[in-house]
């Protein structure tokens, strides 16, 4: 993270291996049937790639509004009125820890690829469907791939960057599923989107400054619904926080480090409420 003079943070985190990644996906894509691009329900505009146009080409595409626990109500009808895409696309909500539910995913990627699967069928060919599991790190790729197998075969954690490697993992006899590792892009258009995923746990805390993080997260917080704040803490400012919660150092100095890790794990955990960050935007 880069101050600048007016205390302001500039993040962007776009490693090697992202970059490897997506040149990867691009070549994977061209074997696939359709993509399964799953976002964090929290901020599901801010977790789209701004050059996902290009890859995606026409192949279909089954959006995940995935952690759906974790997130205010009408997030799914407001992230529908932001697309603009010429591809056939259908939209879901998940949450990928509670199980249940996967035969209706199943059944709405056969709807989105109906027609393929028809043409195929005309063909005599019954070869399995193909997807491949996009989305930025952290927002539960590898959680919803195996929820789908109620088999616990990819790799899962609370951070971002688990998933290192490209994975096919079968679902039925002929539907398959490609797990990716975790992509952002170069540059963020906005820094607020930067903020969004930051917030969420889409970028790696030891890159940031968790301080100036929590505490712009706290102001955010705090406009979108400041009584959710309130109930939680029992007061609303980040030093009011840290004072209650007993984050103090010797002589009383307040424990800023501490105090900012326990208001983005309890955010990231949901205990603060459900939130929409996307009208932040
Ligand atoms: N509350 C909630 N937590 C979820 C959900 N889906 C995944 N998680 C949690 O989110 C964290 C990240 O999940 P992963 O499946 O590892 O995420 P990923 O997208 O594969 O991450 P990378 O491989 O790092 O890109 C884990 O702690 C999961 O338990 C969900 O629907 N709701
Ligand atoms: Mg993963």
């Amino acid at each position: 993270m880069i101050m600048n003079n007016e205390n302001k943070f500039n993040i962007n985190w776009f490693p090697g291996h992202m970059a490897q990644t997506l040149k990867m996906i691009d070549a994977e894509l061209k074997i696939c049937d359709a993509i399964v691009y799953v976002v964090d329900a929290r901020c599901p505009q801010s977790c789209i790639n701004p050059q996902f146009d290009d890859f995606v080409g026409r192949k279909p595409v089954l959006f995940v509004l995935n952690k759906i626990d974790l997130a205010s109500s009408g997030v799914k009808e407001q992230f529908i009125q932001s697309l603009q895409l010429k591809t056939p696309y259908a939209v879901i909500t998940r949450n990928s820890v509670k199980s249940g539910g996967t035969d209706a995913v199943v059944k709405t990627l056969q709807k989105l690829l109906a027609e393929r699967i028809q043409t195929k069928l005309a063909h005599g060919i019954t070869k399995t469907l193909r997807v491949a599991v996009i989305g930025v790190t952290n927002c539960g790729k590898s959680t919803f791939i195996n929820n789908m197998t109620n088999k616990g075969k990819t790799q899962t954690g609370n951070r971002p960057g688990v998933t290192r490697t490209k994975q096919w993992v079968p679902i039925t006899d002929n539907l398959w599923l490609l797990d990716t590792p975790g992509t952002l892009w170069p540059a963020f258009a906005n820094q607020q989107i930067a903020r969004n995923l930051a917030y969420v746990g889409s970028i790696k805390d030891d890159i940031l400054d968790t301080v100036a993080l929590s505490q712009t997260l706290l102001a955010d917080l705090n406009q979108l619904q400041p009584e959710a704040v309130k109930n939680r803490f029992g007061v609303n400012t980040f030093d009011e926080i840290a004072k209650k919660r007993g984050c103090l150092l010797r002589g009383g100095i307040l424990d800023t480090r501490r105090a900012a890790k326990m208001i983005l794990a309890e955010f990231r955990e949901g205990k603060i409420g459900k939130f929409n960050l996307d009208n932040l935007l």
